[in-house]
């Protein structure tokens, strides 16, 4: 179904998506970077398609994001989806070249939203809420390489609600977390003081907010509205205990993946992906389990608040 009144740009609504639109269901947003860089095929459809199980079975309708041949998409069939999963040089898509889509376009080029392209794209089509499995935030060593992800000024600017499970713990939390404060964006940590390290349960640092029940969430973001309050929030929810890896064992694989991506000459966008591939090796697949669990988990929580958003 494509609709290409808003200006220039084309948007393709799955079916689906489409039909929940029309009756004011509830949507959940779905990111596709980590489908076409954040983890090896056949894992990453795998996931895809138990997230977009996960979010139906809440009663809530799945919207994976993603720009296919130059057409930004807004939900994708079961061929699209398999398709994304094999596709060989998709482009990382972040604020920037979603700006650029023209380059896209005019190149007929297949690209994956990150955490800030999908919120832009959400924003753009009404969805309110948003599952991922780590936003990106500051890097190690971001005091030199300037290296600070187009997803914290993302949230600083565009309403959504990101529900993750943390940062990834290959970044620096305690300045991730910093400019998280300064941009004035709000962390909730879902049902837990401690906010969470994306495989590990804790980070060693408390959240700044804590709330228990999705309805709460729901409401938290009501009184933001109703305050005129704009941008994102960012929700943490801890990986579930069965599938965490402890900090203390995490950290000795991200030193390891960090200076292997250091003497490889890794930088700029390919930085997280190369972590995120060399850690599956480290840890011979262990943190890709743990991936896909916290990514699921995420899903069940972001579909329970598009519920509860939903109900007046
Ligand atoms: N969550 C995952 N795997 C991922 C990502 C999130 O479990 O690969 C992606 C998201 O798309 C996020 C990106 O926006 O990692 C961060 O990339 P960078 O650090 O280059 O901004
Ligand atoms: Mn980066």
């Amino acid at each position: 179904m494509t609709n290409p009144s808003s200006s220039s740009l084309t948007i393709d609504y799955s079916d689906e998506v489409a039909a929940a639109k029309q009756r004011g269901a509830p949507i959940v947003a779905l990111e596709s970077t980590i489908i076409t860089h954040g983890m090896p095929y056949p894992g990453n459809l795998d996931m895809a398609r138990s997230v977009e199980t996960i979010i139906r079975e809440q009663g809530a309708v799945p919207a994976t994001i993603a720009v296919i041949h130059g057409v930004l998409h807004i939900g994708l069939d079961g061929a699209e989806l398999e398709a994304l999963s094999t596709t060989q040089g998709a482009m990382k898509l972040s604020r920037a070249d979603l700006a650029d889509l023209a380059f896209a376009i005019a190149e007929r080029r297949t690209g994956a939203t990150t955490v800030a392209a999908t919120m832009i794209a959400a924003a753009r089509a009404g969805i309110r809420v948003f599952a991922t499995g780590g936003i990106g935030g500051v890097h190690r060593g971001a005091e030199q390489s300037f290296d600070i992800s187009a997803d914290l000024d993302e949230l600083a600017r565009t309403g959504v609600i990101v529900v993750c499970a943390g940062a990834k713990a290959i970044l620096d939390i305690p300045k991730t977390l910093e400019v998280l404060e300064s941009r004035g964006v709000p962390v909730v940590t879902y049902d837990s003081e401690n906010f969470p390290a994306f495989w590990s349960r804790e980070s060693g640092l408390k959240s700044p907010l804590m709330l228990n029940s999705p309805a709460a969430i729901a409401s938290f973001q009501r009184t933001r509205e109703l305050l005129g309050i704009e941008g994102g929030m960012l929700v943490a929810n801890p990986v579930p205990e069965e599938s965490e890896i402890p900090r203390e064992e995490m950290e000795i694989y991200i030193t390891r993946a960090i200076d292997n991506a250091a003497s490889e000459g890794i930088t700029g966008k390919a930085v997280t992906p190369y972590l995120l591939d060399n850690l599956f090796r480290l840890t011979d697949g262990r943190s890709l389990e743990t991936n896909i669990a916290l990514v699921e988990n995420n899903a069940r929580l972001a579909a329970e608040i598009a519920v509860a958003l939903a109900m007046k």
